[in-house]
């Protein structure tokens, strides 16, 4: 490696890492505010979410029975752990509270270890307010039937509106 390259190797590695990601602002209606520990925001401290955003950040389709809709449907949306890296999320637990106030918090290491996701859309349709939108906290049932249980189901929020990264 000449001179030339290692100081732009070392000025790569050097920014990278340390400078926080500067967001685009929403154009559409806001749908999501995650907040607490995290490096990328648009807004205060906070990142702001619309659906379009979302949907840029990796996804999965989960096709599960659920507690919540009648026989087997395809949930998507965007894999939470992913959403959490991009923002430069650290802690050690996630609450994510809906538009009713109820709340829930999923230990950061889950979020690691499982394709959790904040579904956006069941059967391609996009989640409704009425219909327990406009994102629904998702476990990958199809992957372990061991996460039907009622600690699992406590912390599948629909109606989500906030994230608190702590
Ligand atoms: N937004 C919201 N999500 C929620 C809840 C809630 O009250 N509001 N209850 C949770 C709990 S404790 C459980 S067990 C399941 C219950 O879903 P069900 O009321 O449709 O059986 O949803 C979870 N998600
Ligand atoms: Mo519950």
């Amino acid at each position: 490696m000449n001179r030339m390259m290692s100081a732009t190797a070392l000025f790569l590695i050097t920014l990278a890492p340390a400078t926080a990601v500067e967001m685009a602002l929403p154009t559409g209606t806001e749908i999501l505010e995650v907040n607490g520990s995290i490096t990328s925001s648009n807004a205060d401290g906070k990142a702001i979410f619309d659906l379009e955003m979302l949907d840029t950040l990796p996804q999965r389709v989960t096709k599960a029975i659920t507690p919540w809709y009648t026989g087997e449907r395809e949930f998507s949306g965007v894999i939470i752990s992913d959403l959490l890296e991009y923002l430069g999320a650290s802690g050690d637990n996630v609450t994510f509270t809906a538009l009713n106030d109820y709340a829930a918090e999923i230990p950061m290491e889950e979020l690691e270890n499982l394709p959790i996701i904040l579904a956006t859309r069941v059967d391609g349709q996009e989640l409704s307010v009425r219909d327990k939108g406009p994102l629904f906290v998702i476990y990958p049932f199809d992957l372990d039937s061991a996460l039907y249980n009622e600690v699992i189901f406590g912390r599948s929020v629909w109606q989500v509106a906030s994230v608190t990264v702590h």
